[in-house]
Parts: C-alpha cells; sequence; structure tokens
C-alpha cells in the first residue's frame, strides 16, 4: 500500500484545492497544505479547533493563528517563490499514514538550479508543537538570503479577527500575539530555530510580520538547513500560554527534529494499529479509504474531552468551522469502532452545549432542545437567516436551515444512544445524556400536531436532509428520526424509574446503580417522570410515518413530492442560468421538481432497515437514485451503504469511491450561490468508513455480539480491519466466502 499522494507538477489553479488535499493536523490545529513561502492569498491557514470569532455582523468563524512556518529566500539578489516564479520541477507529496507533508522545488537561475527542500508535521504527540525542516542546496556559488518568521496577516473569510497582532523579539524566540475583535482572546505563537550555517541574523518587523533574515555566501557542496519550532496557545488553553509555547519549543529544540518527528510517527502508527483497512486486490480502494481515514484522525479532538468536529474539519473558515449533524451521522462510528474517547469527546460537547440547544428552542417558543445547525461555541447557532447569496442579484436569500432542519436534535440523540450501545458504557447517559434526550424528545413533542379527524401526530414546515424542498410537511425521515428520539427517551425513563433494579447492565466502575438513582433523584425533582413515559410512548405509536405506496413501494419524502414535476437530472440542469446558481429555496430550479439534493429517504431507510421488506429498501434505491444530484458529499455513502443492503456491493462500489475520493479528487461544489463552501470532507470521509466497514464487510450487532455479513464488491478478494465494541478489540477478515472474527481481548 502506497501511503503517499504526490503534486508532481505546480498548477498555480490547484493551490486552493491542494490546500484540502495536503492538509496535516492534530486536532488542536489543521494546516492547510499550502508552501512555505504562500501567504493570505494562496490561502495559508493554520485553522484552529473550537475558537471563534466575529467582526460586525458578517459570519462568526474559526481563527486561522499566525504562521509560524512562513518562509522564503532569494538567491543573488532575485526572490525565488511560487507561485511568481515559475519553477524547473516541483514535488509535493503527503505521507499520510504519519501526516509528514514535503516539498521538493527547483528553480533555474542564471547560475545554474537552486533546490529548497521542506518536510513539516503538526505533531501528534504534542497538539500544540509545528515542526519543520528546511533546506537549500546551489549548483554554483553565491548570496542566498533565508527569509523566516512568523506571518500574522492572515487569510480570513469575514475577518480581520485580530484588532493587532503583538510582535516579539525575545532572544532565541519570536512571537507573534493575535488580540481578537469579540472577546480579546489571545493566539499565542511562538517559534525557534536551529540552522547549520553560521551567519548573524536580523530581525525584521514589518505590518503583521515578524521575520529572521539570514544573508550568507554559499557553496555548491553543501545543504544549509535549518530546523523550526512553533507553539501555538490560546487564551482558552489552561495555563500560563506565554510560558507553555516558551517551554515546548525549548523542550522540542533540546531532543531535536528527530525525535519530535519519531514521537509524532509512534503516535501515528498507534492509530493505525486499530483503524487501517486492508484491502487485498483493489489497492486504489485501499489507499482512498486509509486517507479517508487519515483526515478524520487529523482532526479529531483529543486534547480535550468536550468538543466536536466542524463540516470542513480545520480546513479553513468555511462553513463557519461550525459543528453539523455530519458528526454524529457520518463520522461518529469511525470513532466510535476505532477510538470510542473522541466518540465520547464528540459527544460531551453536545451535552456540554445541551443549554445552548434550549436557548434555541426557546427563542423559538417552544420546549425542549433545539440544537444548533450550525454550532459553534455554547452552541450557539451560527446558520444564518440568509446562508445563500442570489448570483443574479447579489442580495442574500431567505434560507430556513437553522430554523426548520429540527433532525438536527435526533441526530444528537441517535449519537448518543449509539455509544452507549457500542461502548456499553452508560457514562454519557449518566453524565447529562439522559436530559439531552429527554429535552430532544421534549422538543419534538411540543412541535407535534394533530388533525382533528386522524389519530396521528404530524411534524409540519419542516426541511429534511434534501435541502432544496423547503418548509414540508411530515418528511419521512424527520418523522422517523422524532420516533427514535420518543423510542430512546422511553428507554431513559424505563432505566431511571427502574433503577431500583439494574441488576440487568453492564457494571461501569461498580457505580452506575448509585449513579443512577443519583440522576434519577435529580430528575424527578425536576420532571414528572411517569407522565413524561405516557406521553412519549403515546407520541412513539402515533406520530406519522409516510409507508411504503401499496401499488409503487415507495416513501414519498414529504406530503406532496408526487405531486412535483418529474424531471431528469440533465434536463434541470440545461435550465440553469449560471454555473453557481443555487438550485434550492423560494425560486430554484429544483424547488418545483423531484430532483433532490442528497439522499433523504434513502438515509431513514439506511438507519431502520430491519424495519422494512427487502423489496422495499430496493425499490426506493432505485426510485430515488436518478432524481438524486448528489449536491453534497453526504449523499453518495448513505446510497452505497443502502445499495450493500440491497446485496449490490457493484453498484455501491462507484459511490463508495466518490465519498472516499471526495478529498483525493477535489470535486464536490465548491459554491452555494455565491458563497465559497471547499475545503475538506470529514463526513464523506466518515461515510467511506461507514461503506466499508458497515455495508462491504456487513459489520453490525446481532444479539449483542459482533457479526460479519460482507458483501464484498466483486474485484476485492478480501478485507480485514478492527473494530472495537464494549471495550474489546475484535479482528475482522472478510472473503467473498468466509468470514473470520478474533476477539484480542479488552482494549
Ligand atoms: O450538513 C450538511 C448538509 O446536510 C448539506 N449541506 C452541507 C452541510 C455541511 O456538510
Amino acid at each position: 500500500m502506497n501511503w503517499e499522494i504526490k503534486d508532481e507538477v505546480f498548477v498555480p489553479d490547484l493551490i486552493t484545492n491542494n490546500g484540502n488535499k495536503f492538509l496535516i493536523g492534530n486536532g488542536y490545529l489543521g494546516i492547510r497544505g499550502t508552501l512555505d513561502e504562500f501567504k493570505k492569498n494562496e490561502f495559508v491557514a493554520v485553522n484552529l479547533a473550537g475558537i471563534y470569532d466575529q467582526v460586525g455582523d458578517a459570519w462568526r468563524e474559526p481563527l486561522n493563528a499566525p504562521n509560524g512556518l512562513y518562509t522564503h529566500i532569494e538567491f543573488n539578489g532575485m526572490k525565488y517563490g511560487l507561485p511568481e516564479v515559475e519553477p524547473a520541477s516541483h514535488n509535493l507529496s503527503l505521507n499520510y499514514r504519519h501526516g509528514i507533508l514535503s516539498r521538493a522545488t527547483t528553480w533555474s537561475t542564471p547560475t545554474g538550479l537552486l533546490k529548497v527542500t521542506s518536510e513539516r508535521f503538526a505533531s501528534m504527540a504534542d497538539k500544540h508543537l509545528i515542526v519543520m525542516k528546511y533546506s537549500i542546496r546551489v549548483d554554483n556559488k553565491g548570496v542566498l538570503k533565508i527569509v523566516t518568521g512568523i506571518d500574522g496577516d492572515v487569510w480570513d473569510i469575514n475577518g480581520p479577527h485580530y484588532d493587532d497582532v503583538l510582535l516579539q523579539d525575545d532572544s532565541d524566540y519570536l512571537s507573534a500575539i493575535g488580540i481578537t475583535h469579540e472577546n480579546k482572546d489571545l493566539v499565542c505563537v511562538k517559534e525557534t530555530i536551529e540552522k547549520n550555517f553560521h551567519t548573524a541574523e536580523k530581525v525584521i518587523k514589518t505590518g503583521r510580520k515578524i521575520l529572521r533574515e539570514f544573508t550568507l555566501d554559499v557553496l555548491p557542496e553543501h545543504e544549509y538547513t535549518f530546523y523550526k519550532w512553533v507553539s501555538v496557545y490560546t487564551s482558552k488553553d489552561d495555563g500560563d500560554y506565554g510560558n507553555l509555547t516558551y517551554e515546548l519549543i525549548t523542550k522540542a529544540k533540546i531532543f531535536g527534529f528527530e525525535h519530535c518527528k519519531r514521537d509524532h510517527v509512534n503516535e501515528w502508527e498507534k492509530k493505525w494499529k486499530i483503524s487501517e483497512v486492508v484491502i487485498e486486490g483493489d489497492e486504489e480502494a485501499m489507499e482512498a479509504l486509509n486517507y479517508s481515514t487519515y483526515h478524520l484522525h487529523s482532526i479529531a479532538p483529543r486534547h480535550t474531552d468536550s468538543l466536536s468536529i466542524a463540516a470542513r474539519g480545520l480546513s479553513g473558515q468555511t462553513y463557519k468551522g461550525a459543528v453539523f449533524w455530519d458528526t454524529e451521522m457520518f463520522m461518529l462510528d469511525f470513532f466510535l469502532f476505532t477510538e470510542p474517547n473522541v466518540a465520547k469527546t464528540l459527544l460531551k460537547y453536545r451535552i456540554d452545549t445541551l443549554p445552548g440547544a434550549i436557548k434555541k428552542a426557546a427563542d423559538y417558543g417552544y420546549q425542549g432542545a433545539f440544537y444548533a445547525w450550525e454550532s459553534q461555541e455554547g452552541g450557539f447557532d451560527a446558520c444564518s437567516d440568509y446562508n445563500v447569496t442570489d448570483v443574479f442579484t447579489g442580495r442574500k436569500m431567505r434560507t430556513y436551515f437553522k430554523d426548520k432542519q429540527i433532525h438536527i436534535s435526533a441526530a444528537v440523540v441517535y449519537g448518543i444512544m449509539r455509544y452507549v450501545n457500542f461502548t456499553g458504557n452508560y457514562e454519557l447517559i449518566l453524565n447529562g445524556g439522559a436530559e439531552v434526550i429527554l429535552e430532544c424528545a421534549a422538543f419534538y413533542y411540543d412541535l407535534l400536531v394533530k388533525k382533528v379527524h386522524l389519530d396521528q401526530y404530524e411534524l409540519l414546515d419542516v426541511i429534511g436532509p434534501d435541502e432544496y424542498h423547503e418548509r414540508v410537511n411530515n418528511n419521512a425521515y424527520t418523522n422517523r428520526m422524532a420516533k427514535y428520539t420518543f423510542e430512546s427517551a422511553i428507554g431513559v425513563l424505563k432505566l431511571l424509574l427502574d433503577s431500583d433494579d439494574v441488576s440487568n447492565l453492564k457494571e461501569n466502575n461498580g457505580t452506575i446503580k448509585e449513579n443512577l438513582k443519583d440522576i434519577y433523584e435529580s430528575l424527578s425533582d425536576k420532571y414528572d417522570l411517569n407522565n413524561l413515559l405516557t406521553k412519549y410512548q403515546d407520541a412513539a405509536n402515533k406520530i406519522y410515518i409516510p409507508e411504503p405506496n401499496r401499488q409503487t413501494g415507495v416513501i414519498e419524502q414529504f406530503d406532496g413530492y408526487e405531486q412535483l414535476e418529474e424531471v431528469s437530472l440533465e434536463e434541470l440542469k440545461t435550465r440553469l442560468l449560471h454555473e453557481k446558481e443555487y438550485w434550492g429555496g423560494a425560486y430554484g430550479i429544483a424547488t418545483h421538481t423531484k430532483i433532490i439534493k442528497q439522499a433523504d429517504v434513502v438515509t431513514m431507510l439506511n438507519l431502520f432497515s430491519q424495519e422494512y421488506e427487502p423489496n422495499v429498501l430496493l425499490t426506493n434505491w432505485k426510485y430515488y437514485e436518478p432524481r438524486t444530484e448528489h449536491g453534497s458529499s453526504l449523499s453518495a455513502c448513505m446510497y452505497a451503504m443502502l445499495a450493500c443492503k440491497c446485496n449490490m456491493p457493484d453498484i455501491a462500489y462507484p459511490l463508495f469511491l466518490k465519498s472516499a475520493m471526495a478529498d483525493l479528487s477535489g470535486g464536490g461544489k465548491q459554491w452555494a450561490g455565491l458563497i465559497y463552501i471547499g475545503g475538506t470532507h470529514p463526513a464523506a470521509s466518515g461515510g467511506a468508513y461507514m461503506t466499508a466497514v458497515e455495508g462491504f464487510a456487513g459489520v453490525h450487532i446481532e444479539d449483542g455480539e459482533i457479526k460479519a455479513d460482507a458483501k464484498l464488491p466483486s474485484n476485492w478478494k478480501s478485507m480485514k480491519c478492527n473494530v472495537i465494541y464494549h471495550g474489546d478489540l475484535y479482528e475482522i477478515k472478510v472473503t467473498h466466502e468466509n468470514t473470520e472474527i478474533n476477539n484480542l481481548g479488552q482494549i
């Protein structure tokens, strides 16, 4: 298996894309795959997790730290760097087994070739540390100028987010401290270097940059190298960030580059020991899949016990660095199966942001918890009322994602329950999860509508996963997820009401019984638990779930969908007047047609496949697939997984590859109206993983045991993966004929 991706020519048009494709990160920060000499025009970003800023009325977005890797060179008075000076050769490569980005670029100079190589990583061993090695060789003697330091003039979409950047030069250390606009948070970046050449250093402060400049006479037989250690802390981190930045890089410099690299590589090896998937017979798929999970590893929050992952990971500020349903419905399984502690951290974020969800519900006049569609710190909903700009008028278009995608609360419940089922661990339920589930149930309960003549409850005026059709009634996915929420609440209520008898529960540190009693007592002060049980049982029984049509077997996506215009995707595209035009909302070309943006009924069938006859799954797959634009990177994997359940692995295969290659191929929508939405696609990465493990290998839980019911694509000989279930590590190997599951014991 080749763990390297490469670009062997420099194509200026690929700068943005490569920033995503070659991204490195460690969950605390992500560094776009840009070059050392790049600046904000090339979308350089050292993107920070979970810290945001807002300027004026513009969108609140995550911060990019000052770039401590900034470096450029001059030779004999001429600046050599991309994209300005065309190179003689160029190679950018990412070793995604170890998250190491390297570049090698040569330029022709009047006296021969000049070669620059560099290597960088965001340490997996210490989340605040970035390390770099930079070397220069020349063909002929000359005068070389090396300029390296910290560039505080960062790329922002809705900035500038730093009111000021303080620059400090303190013996061997350079610092840039950004002071944010909204909360006056501090982002502190410090760097130090070690070099194999002796020459005086000049420190230059220019604008928001602080730079070291070295001028030296160079000879062809030498390689001129410097190593750089950069630390990043913010005032949100515990401790004295000023000292911490200093201590970290001082220590790292003493240990040296190779030592730091070894620690970093070892941490990555630990991850792959569990999460690597081996596919015999299909290198391309194996590489794309492990590349996908490389991205998930690079953005996993391991430095805290409460944080989630943004829809574009740590690739920049698109989608406002906000957390969507993507985390629970698409990414969570990877972490549950390979690193449950990260799954816990993701869900703890939702538990901690419950007050934000309760406030959002209350602001709309609802009871319970309505989670943010685009969640930032504290559960603040960053989703704007105007999420799309009309390409024709330049006016903002009213969209209702924030107000009407009520399925978000159910996704949170789904994530918590999945954590309980896969880990067998009730700690999240006991520490706030029960309350989240009850509050989400209260939210849906408040929204139920009963028509006088019908003995059923409906959910009206919603948006399902297919965002092109806004404000519809009885979206099948939403209604089924609300039912799931009621069912989960019933489970929790029964657990609490029976808390005298918890003998059927697996013991967790011997404290579960005590804890259950405690939360029973605290929650029964707040809620009438018996009354809630009766209410939610009634709601779960009577909520309307659209059934397969008796003649066709098709489940209507929402009331009236069947009456919409039937038109092919190709025909619809011919109606576009502008390539970036928005398809949904009030006037979109898809709005009045059956063309949908992404898997909707198919997502529901995937989650609840056991409730339907196999022919219903197949009928709906066949019905909806040609009507789906796959305009979201979340779509293909849902179709791929359902295709596996319909025993069509070869049909699933291209859809799986589409998900797994989302960031390799650089496809996917870059614009929603006039708004840039490019970046990495962690939901597609998670979807690719789910398709491989749960779809092709058919890993599932049956009667409390882990089972595999493989449906491999015909070109695959075998697939091997590891899965953690109830604290045990299982090695699973499937072929077309055999399934082997070995319990390797407690992890
Ligand atoms: O959550 C998704 C949504 O389903 C479709 N638009 C993009 C969002 C973020 O990935």
